[in-house]
Parts: structure tokens; C-alpha cells; sequence
């Protein structure tokens, strides 16, 4: 941070952009240290870098016609900016650099990751997969991440770890839905260490090829997409390893109505509307919804001891 404040150019600091700055560190240091020093810079500045270069995985053929982009990235659940689906321009203002994701509790090696320093280390690829809320709308997007599993399997869980419980940011300054103090925040979600070792458990920094909006959850969100959406929450601060089965936001609220599983199945109704269909948003066409959002063959062996739990709701 000290080079910040030297006068290692001629235009006043209001003119440089990040990527000036940037370059004219790079002129200014020789050597490696010189470029690991250049990356504070750009966090600093609030800039979210471009994706890394990356590939789609096969293995998720959605089956169905993409979400306009428009349309996910204007239509969203997103309560610490309000109850209403046009909270986008408000995201707009929370800050996604520097950004900082703790994984701690139950693990051999709690850390606290930059965000740019996770991606880095993490298996990035693109996987278009559909995604349902409860409240019976869907999309189909590309989602630029990476497995949930990679980011445990670097953390290491110990053997008496059961649940993960991820915690959403709570920015008073830009989330004007913090004020409504009923609500149980932070907004908490979590899943079972067998759901989170799953390959579909993902972890999204990228929508479309561009970093994650902060309206989608950016800069890093969960992704479970063979669950209600309310389970895959986004704008992520911490992730704890535990032995105890987390409280969640919803579950607190209105637990008979959204249980801790929330697995999607179009057989069983929510207390209060049918789950059988799906609106697909933008063409608002209706579609039939599918057992495990159509995601059985990954993750309904997942469920196969668990007795005497409501899977579906
Ligand atoms: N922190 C937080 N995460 C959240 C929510 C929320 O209100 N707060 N809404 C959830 C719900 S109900 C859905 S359907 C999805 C919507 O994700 P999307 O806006 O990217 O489509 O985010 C989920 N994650
Ligand atoms: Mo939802």
C-alpha cells in the first residue's frame, strides 16, 4: 500500500485508472514482487477483474433454451435489498473488490481467502444449468465457478464435521432490506458434508462470461441446483464447517413451509401453491417441473438412508 502513495507518475491520482496503475507499477518494479504488489491495487481500486480463461463442462445439458441475460440479471430474489424482484440497481452499488471468503470451524485448514486469490487456485469452468425457486419461476444460465468440493477438499473437514452454513454479507450502507429487523439476519443457508462433496454443488463467480453481478450473488455464491433457489445464497462472507445442524434464514421464518432439505419435487405442493410447473422467465412459457430439478442421476443417492425427514419441502 505504501507505493500507492508515491508520485511514481505525472497525472494526478483522479486520472488513473486501475489498469493505468497497474501498468505503470509494472514499469516501475522489475521482478516478480513488484507484480504480486500490483494486485492490491486493482482490489483497492473496486475493480472486479475478467474472468480466467475457462471451458464449459459437458456434462450439464440443460435441455432447455437460455435465460436472456437481461431477464436473470433484472429478476431477482435478493432481500437485503428488498422483498421485491427490481433490486439490481441497488446491488449495483455494493462493492465486490476487495472481497474476502472465510472457511472456518471444523477443518484442518481454516482460511480466509481473497477472492481473487480463490479463484486463482480454484478449478474454474462453465456449467449451464436450470435453476427454480420456489415461487415456481426458472432459468437457464451459463454459471462460470467451481465445484464445492474443490474448495473443501483444500480446506480438509475433520471427521466430525456433518453441515456447512454460509453466511451472506451484511452491508447496512448499500442493503436497504437490512432495516426490515424482522428478518433473522445475516441471511444464513446450509447443506449436509455429503451434499456439499456432491458434483453438483457449485460455486458461481461468473454469469454469462463476466464476473458475477452483485444482484446474482457476486462476487461468490452457492449454487445447489437440484434445490429450491432459497437454499443458494449468494454474496457469500463465510462458510463454517459444523457439527450441529445450521439455522437458516428461511427455516427461521417460516419453517413449515421451507424446510432444511427443499430438495424440488413437482409431487409435493407448497402449503400454499402448486410445485407441478414452472414459469420460465422472459418467454414466460410453462413447463412441467422436474423430480430433482432433473438432477437425479447426480445427487438421489444422496438421500437414499436419510429417514423419516421432509425431503421436498
Ligand atoms: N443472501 C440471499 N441469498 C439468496 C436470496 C436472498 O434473498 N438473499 N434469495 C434466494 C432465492 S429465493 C432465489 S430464487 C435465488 C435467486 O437467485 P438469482 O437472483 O440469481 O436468480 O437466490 C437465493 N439466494
Ligand atoms: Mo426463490
Amino acid at each position: 500500500m505504501v507505493i500507492h502513495r508515491r508520485r511514481g507518475w505525472n497525472s494526478p491520482a483522479s486520472a488513473i485508472t486501475p489498469q493505468d496503475a497497474l501498468l505503470n507499477r509494472r514499469a516501475l518494479m522489475s521482478g516478480s514482487a513488484g507484480l504480486l504488489a500490483a494486485a492490491p491495487a486493482l482490489a483497492q481500486s473496486g475493480a472486479v477483474p475478467a474472468l480466467p480463461p475457462h471451458a464449459r463442462n459437458p456434462a450439464f445439458e440443460p435441455g432447455r433454451a437460455l435465460t436472456a441475460e437481461r431477464e436473470a440479471t433484472t429478476y431477482n430474489n435478493f432481500y437485503e435489498f428488498g422483498s421485491h424482484k427490481t433490486i439490481a440497481r441497488d446491488a449495483a452499488r455494493m462493492p465486490r473488490r476487495p472481497w474476502t471468503l472465510k472457511v472456518d470451524g471444523l477443518v484442518e485448514n481454516p482460511r480466509e481467502f481473497d477472492i481473487d486469490d480463490l479463484i486463482r487456485l480454484m478449478p474454474i469452468e462453465e456449467r449451464v444449468l436450470r435453476l427454480r425457486c420456489v415461487e415456481a419461476w426458472a432459468m437457464t444460465v451459463p454459471w462460470t465457478g467451481f465445484p464445492l468440493a474443490a474448495l473443501m477438499n483444500l480446506v480438509k473437514p475433520l471427521g466430525s464435521a456433518k453441515y456447512l452454513a454460509f453466511q451472506t454479507a451484511q452491508l447496512p450502507a448499500v442493503m436497504p432490506g437490512l432495516r426490515q429487523s424482522w428478518y433473522p439476519w445475516p441471511h444464513m443457508e446450509a447443506c449436509t458434508i455429503a451434499e456439499a462433496g456432491n458434483a453438483m454443488s457449485f460455486m458461481p463467480v461468473g454469469l454469462y462470461g463476466q464476473p458475477l453481478p452483485p444482484q446474482n450473488g457476486g462476487p461468490v455464491r452457492v449454487l445447489f441446483p437440484w434445490k429450491y433457489g432459497f437454499k443458494s445464497g449468494k454474496s457469500l462472507v463465510r462458510i463454517t464447517v459444523q457439527e450441529q445442524r445450521p439455522a437458516t434464514f428461511w427455516g427461521t421464518i417460516q419453517p413449515s413451509e421451507y424446510g432444511f432439505w427443499a430438495n424440488v419435487n413437482p409431487q409435493v405442493a407448497h402449503p400454499r401453491w402448486s410445485q407441478a410447473t414452472e414459469r420460465l422467465i422472459g418467454t414466460n412459457e410453462r413447463v412441467p417441473t422436474q423430480m430433482w430439478n432433473g438432477y437425479g442421476e447426480f445427487v438421489a443417492s444422496l438421500y437414499e438412508g436419510v429417514q423419516g425427514e421432509r425431503l421436498f419441502v
